[in-house]
């Protein structure tokens, strides 16, 4: 039974028993002693049936409360943003990303970042030391690496080639954090 129905069961029952109430006031009060006995059972009936209807609606206020506690803890957990991809690829000793050489990635601070990386020509990785991250060492035609991180500081940091003397020859650019 939902809620809806036990709040007007309450309701009705209020109802009925304000009428009886107002029927007693009324009453002549030769009539009201000659049935005291009978309507001193009726308050009686009246009181356990309130009783009841209150430990009824009662258990359904507890039971939505519950509900309500179950629906907050399933509720899945929203990343706090959007992961965003950067596809770069890598040669003797440059990244590129779109055509461009030396690419800015440009992110926002808490922004989840996924770099794909492919090599087109010699042994390279990428890696951003500020964020711990790196991919794997991959050669051409070894297909697609990638490292996933999240920014939690401002700042330009660079990213670079960890194989042998490749940063120092400029396999290098910019990670810039807003
Ligand atoms: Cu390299």
């Amino acid at each position: 039974m939902t809620c809806f129905i036990k709040s007007r069961i309450l309701k009705l029952a209020l109802y009925v028993l304000k009428l009886n109430q107002l029927k007693m006031k009324f009453k002549k009060r030769t009539r009201y002693l000659l049935h005291l006995g009978g309507i001193k059972m009726k308050k009686i009936q009246i009181i356990i049936s309130l009783f009841a209807l209150m430990i009824f609606v009662a258990g359904c206020s507890t039971q939505t409360q519950s509900e309500q506690t179950n629906n907050v803890e399933s509720m899945p957990v929203e990343p706090s943003s959007e992961m965003k991809t950067f596809v770069l690829t890598g040669g003797d000793y440059w990244f590129e990303m779109n055509g461009q050489k030396a690419p800015e990635i440009r992110v926002k601070i808490g922004d989840k970042i996924r770099v794909e990386f492919t090599s087109t020509q010699g042994f390279h990785d990428f890696v951003v030391d500020e964020f711990n991250a790196a991919t794997q060492k991959v050669r051409e035609n070894e297909g697609m690496t990638f490292v996933e991180f999240t920014v939690d500081k401002t700042g330009t940091f660079e990213y670079y080639c960890s194989v042998g003397q490749h940063r120092a020859n400029g396999m290098v650019g910019n990670l810039i954090v807003e």
